[in-house]
């Protein structure tokens, strides 16, 4: 596949866009050094498994209202968090991902951004991510398939992400693609799902403060199996709405199409906000057991919206959420 990839010095935004040069370098440094040193793999010698020695620690600023204390919930323990999951690409079960994308290298990686907006082209991640603060956020995260988890994602908000691509007024949705490699990614030589992976939101929903453009969890970058190194986290809808290793985001008018929809339109819509009171067809939605919470897990009731209905109820006034599911 051939990229073009267009460099800028400074992506001519607004200053108030961009972090002081002199603290997105030292970020920088801070990110590399840490790497070249192999701070990771001291980590491991600390009793930390394997599969983070490549993890690089990552300078985070914490807001109170996204801690844990504030959500009054416990953190998933990281062991958990990286162990049991869903990423097609590296295989079906609950435990491929983090057994198959051991030698996946993330970077260097680039994002082709198009459609309606002024400042499309092809971008690097040092492009896309250096000029903003990294933000700690612990959210909720709720599978479609009934188990949670609470995760300390280290992100920016997508918006600040996609203001600097300036949308133009016919970006009525953003769509995501997913890496399709099949030699990177040995999933995707099983058409289990069609490749490559796809996801949208609506521009409204992609704008809101809590949806975010994850680069880490548990303070480091992120792991292979979790989406590196670039994946959303949309907190109020099912988990798979949180489509991993992006490398296309494309402002469209027309709703884009998801996989999951693909491929199974009767039980997953494009909306997918998470709703206690609608049983997706072959299991009720009403709880969800809670990972890591012990060989009896914690079955605890699902709130509306996943707990965010204060901040996002208002994005569907009017709407029948049965309909629009
Ligand atoms: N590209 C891609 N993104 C994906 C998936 C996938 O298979 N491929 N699985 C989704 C599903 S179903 C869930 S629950 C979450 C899991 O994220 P986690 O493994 O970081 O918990 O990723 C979502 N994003
Ligand atoms: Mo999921």
């Amino acid at each position: 596949m051939i990229m073009l990839i267009k460099r800028r010095e400074s992506w001519q935004l607004p200053e108030s866009a961009v972090t002081p040069r002199e603290v997105f370098e030292d970020r920088r440094r801070f990110i590399q050094g840490a790497s070249a040193l192999g701070l990771g793999a001291i980590a491991g010698g600390l009793g930390f498994p394997m599969r983070d020695a490549m993890a690089a620690p990552l300078a985070t600023v914490h807001p109170a209202a996204y801690s844990a204390e504030a959500l009054g919930l416990d953190v998933t323990a990281k062991e958990h968090a990286t162990s049991y999951n869903n990423f097609y690409e590296f295989g079906t079960g609950k435990s491929d991902p983090v057994e198959n994308a051991q030698d996946f290298k993330p970077l260097p990686w680039t994002v082709e951004v198009s459609g309606h907006a002024a400042n499309t082209g092809t971008f690097s991640y040092e492009d896309l991510v250096s000029p903003h603060k990294l933000e700690e956020r612990v959210y909720r995260f709720r599978c479609v398939e009934a188990w949670s988890m609470v995760v300390p994602w280290v992100g920016i908000p997508l918006a600040d992400m996609l203001k600097r691509f300036e949308p133009t007024s016919g970006a009525k949705y953003v769509a995501f693609e997913t890496l399709y490699d099949p030699e990177r990614m040995p999933g995707q030589n099983r058409s289990v799902i069609p490749w490559p992976y796809v996801e949208g939101l609506r521009i409204d929903e992609a704008m809101n403060p809590l949806t975010m453009m994850v680069v880490g969890m548990y303070g480091e970058t992120l792991p292979n199996q979790n989406g590196a190194p670039l994946r959303l986290i949309v907190p109020w809808k099912y988990g798979f709405k949180s489509i991993k290793s992006i490398v296309k985001i494309s402002f469209t008018e027309e709703e884009p199409k998801t996989t999951w929809n693909m491929a199974n339109s009767r039980e997953y819509g494009f909306y997918s906000n998470v709703n206690p009171e609608k049983s997706h067809p072959r299991w009720s939605q009403a709880k969800e057991r809670v990972i890591g919470s012990g060989l009896f897990p914690e079955r605890r009731p699902t709130p509306m919206f996943n707990g965010y209905g204060e901040q996002v109820a208002h994005l569907y006034d009017g709407m029948d959420l049965k309909k629009f599911f």
